[in-house]
């Protein structure tokens, strides 16, 4: 055993990492963590003479605590490469997946230390900075996903953002998948949809968002990030793991002004086998250090999977400037870094609103789709209902007495009043 040591204290410099490992069969779990331990730093599956002694004490990882199925893993800052994704997730979210050693291991949590915190920039804008720019305090942001999610034209897309804008919502975003096809060319809806929602913003008094997906292979990304700015919208969009840790620090990094909407589409490959793959907050916690501005975090109500549990504490993690470790997990300092909004969406519809304010409180966005334009009597109404609902829901006022009285409510109520997930 060279790396297990439990009466070792983590240090300031140390990077901690808790892991759940299920050995394969006939391996044993000591056994298993060290080769982890190993594999994720300076090992490997022999000794090596080339292995210089005093590197092997400088940097070599201590596995700190053991609760099987749990071990608790503690690595030199000096390993990593500060500010880099890639490389971080290259080393403890690397080669140990594949492991033969490893029937199934998680990554449950990290922690990174100050110095490295300090190699992220984090948000430009952060959850303020989005409150600032459209101008909305003390209330939930909320916003529609142009639905069909594909097929729309550029113009019957900016028509459809144009009948949500005027309607109530605060943002509209393309659909993870929407980017630039042949019946809906990016740049075209880009000028169409930027322009429909400046005349929502005339029409109502109210500062609009449009958040254009700009996800694609990374130079033509840049591109568009660059035709973003220069058609002066408030916000872009990213599907963070398809466009990969790089490429979103890369767009946070020449963003400007822009505040980055981040769309976690693909996460739920690696998420979701519980005992496999990287916990939703490991991977929330890594978009926060990318520097997006609002991430999908789940509604825990609605259509997507997520443990209610898990998706509070993400929501915590996303919020706090400093997050204490639990029992298991390991909490964060933050630093300087900014906050990220957190975004509720996934099968919402209105009268899943009051839970998830109950659950989240008032700080995040929510953000319907068919919720919205499946409205029988279409998106203008969804919309107004969404927001009706919103408010009487902040106000403490009952949405079943609201329905009664309200036509647009009314109608949804009858629809969906009583669907749960
Ligand atoms: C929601 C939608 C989003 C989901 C993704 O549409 O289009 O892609 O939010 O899930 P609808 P998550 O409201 O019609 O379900 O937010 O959990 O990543
Ligand atoms: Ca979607």
């Amino acid at each position: 055993m060279e790396y297990i040591d439990t009466g070792y204290k983590p240090g300031d410099n140390d990077l901690l990492t808790v892991f759940r490992v299920k050995p394969a069969e006939g391996k044993k779990f000591k056994d298993v963590a060290e080769a982890l331990a190993g594999e994720s730093s300076i090992g490997t599956w022999t000794d090596l003479s080339t292995m210089v002694p005093e590197v092997a004490e400088r940097l070599k990882p201590h596995i700190y605590r053991i609760a099987e199925p749990y071990c608790w893993i503690a690595y030199p800052s000096e390993l990593f490469e500060s500010g880099s994704i890639p490389q971080i997730l290259s080393s403890i979210a690397g080669n140990i997946y594949g492991m033969k050693a490893v029937a199934r291991l998680r990554l449950v949590d990290f922690r990174l230390p100050s110095r490295m915190v300090a190699g992220f920039t984090g948000p430009r804008l952060g959850r303020e900075g989005v409150r600032e720019r459209m101008g909305i305090a003390g209330r939930p942001l909320i916003g529609t996903i142009v639905k069909p999610k594909v097929g729309l034209s550029s113009q019957q897309f900016a028509e459809v953002l144009y009948e949500a804008m005027a309607g109530g919502c605060d943002i509209v975003k393309d659909d993870e998948n929407l980017t630039d096809q042949e019946f809906n060319r990016f740049e075209q809806r880009l000028e169409l949809a930027l322009t429909a929602a400046e005349r929502a913003e005339t029409e109502t008094g109210e500062r609009k968002g449009y958040m254009p997906n700009v996800t694609a292979p990374g130079d033509e990304l840049m591109r568009r990030l660059e035709l973003v700015k220069k058609a002066g919208s408030r916000y872009v969009m990213v599907d963070v793991v398809t466009t990969g840790f790089s490429g979103v620090q890369m767009l946070r990094n020449h963003s400007d002004g822009l505040a980055i909407h981040a769309h976690r589409a693909m996460y739920a490959a690696f998420t979701r086998v519980p005992d496999h793959g990287m916990s939703t907050l490991s991977f929330s916690k890594f978009c926060r250090f990318a520097g997006v501005d609002q991430l999908h975090v789940g509604t825990i109500v609605g259509k997507m999977e997520g443990d209610k549990e898990e998706i509070l504490r993400m929501h915590e993690e996303m919020r706090g400037d400093v997050v204490e470790p639990g029992d298991r997990l390991l909490g964060q300092d933050w630093g300087s870094l900014r906050p990220v909004l957190s975004v509720a969406s996934g099968g919402v519809h209105p009268f899943l609103i009051e839970d998830i304010v109950g659950h989240f409180g008032k700080d995040l966005a929510i953000m319907l789709g068919g919720g919205i334009h499946g409205h029988p009597e279409g998106t203008r109404a969804g919309a107004r209902t969404a927001r009706k609902v919103l408010d009487a829901a902040l106000r403490g006022e009952s949405v079943k007495e609201l329905a009664e009285k309200d036509g647009d409510v009314g109608k949804a109520y009858e629809l969906w009043g009583q669907k749960e997930w």
